[in-house]
C-alpha cells in the first residue's frame, strides 16, 4: 500500500506553511474540534441532506454536496450559482453554527487575512473513488476574501494548479484536521481532487468531508 504522501504527518498543530503567495497550510489546525464539527454537519445534513448536483452540461458531480449559512452554492442545469433556498426542501439552509464561523476566522487570521465573515459553507463528502476536477472557484461576488478549507476523515490528495487549466499541477496531502486558506494571489488557481482512495477513518468511515467556507456576497 502506497502512503507516501500521509505516512509520517504529524498528529499535532504544526505552524502554517506557505504553499504559496496567498495559499497557507495550517496542519491539524482543526483537530481539536474536529469532532464538534462532524456532530454539526450531522445536524445539517438531517435538515438539508448530502445531494448530488448536476452540472449545466447534465453532469451528476461524484462529489456529493450540501451548505450551510446565508448562502448555499447550486449548479443545475441551468448554471452555477449561489441561493438563500434550498431547491430540494424550498427553506433556507441550515444555519452556520458559531463553531464554524469562529474557526473560519481564526484560521484566515491565522494566514493573514483579518475579520473573514463567510456567508457560505459547502459542505463536501467524498466517498472511495470520488473526485473533483480541476476548476476555479468563481461564483463569488468579490475575489479579495479569501475561501477556507477544513479537511475531515479519510485522506485526500488535493492537486493545486496554475491560472489556466493546462499548468501543471502539484499534488498535496490533506489529512484529518489540516486548514487552508486560500486567498490574495492564489484565489483563482485551478484546483481539484483526485480518485479518493478506500480507507477508513474513525469519525468518517469511509468519507472525506470538506468544509469550504465563502464570502459569497
Ligand atoms: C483554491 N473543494 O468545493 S478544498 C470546492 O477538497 C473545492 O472538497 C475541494 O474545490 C475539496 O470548490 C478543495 C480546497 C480549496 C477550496 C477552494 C479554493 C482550494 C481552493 C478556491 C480557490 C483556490
Ligand atoms: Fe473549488
Amino acid at each position: 500500500m502506497n502512503l507516501s504522501l500521509f505516512d509520517d504527518l504529524p498528529a499535532t498543530p504544526q505552524p502554517p506553511e506557505l504553499l504559496e503567495p496567498g495559499a497557507i497550510v495550517l496542519r491539524g489546525f482543526a483537530l481539536a474540534q474536529a469532532a464538534d464539527l462532524l456532530a454539526a454537519v450531522q445536524g445539517i445534513t438531517a435538515q438539508a441532506p448530502f445531494r448530488h448536483l448536476i452540472t449545466p452540461g447534465g453532469l451528476r458531480m461524484s462529489v456529493a454536496m450540501t451548505n450551510c449559512g446565508k448562502l448555499g452554492w447550486v449548479s443545475d442545469r441551468k448554471g452555477y450559482r449561489y441561493d438563500a433556498i434550498d431547491p430540494e426542501s424550498g427553506q433556507p439552509w441550515p444555519p452556520m453554527p458559531a463553531l464554524f464561523s469562529r474557526l473560519a476566522l481564526e484560521a484566515a487570521q491565522a494566514a493573514g487575512f483579518d475579520g473573514f465573515a463567510p456567508d457560505a459553507c459547502l459542505i463536501n463528502r467524498y466517498a472511495p473513488g470520488t473526485r473533483l476536477s480541476l476548476h476555479q472557484d468563481r461564483d463569488e461576488g468579490n475575489y479579495a476574501h479569501p475561501i477556507v478549507s477544513v479537511s475531515l476523515g479519510v485522506p485526500a490528495v488535493f492537486l493545486w494548479g496554475g491560472a489556466q487549466r493546462a499548468d501543471k499541477a502539484r499534488r498535496i496531502g490533506l489529512v484529518h484536521g489540516d486548514v487552508v486558506v486560500w486567498g490574495g494571489p492564489a484565489r483563482l488557481r485551478f484546483h481539484g481532487v483526485l480518485p479518493l482512495r478506500e480507507a477508513h477513518h474513525a469519525l468518517t468511515g469511509a468519507h472525506r468531508i470538506n468544509l469550504t467556507f465563502r464570502k459569497a456576497s
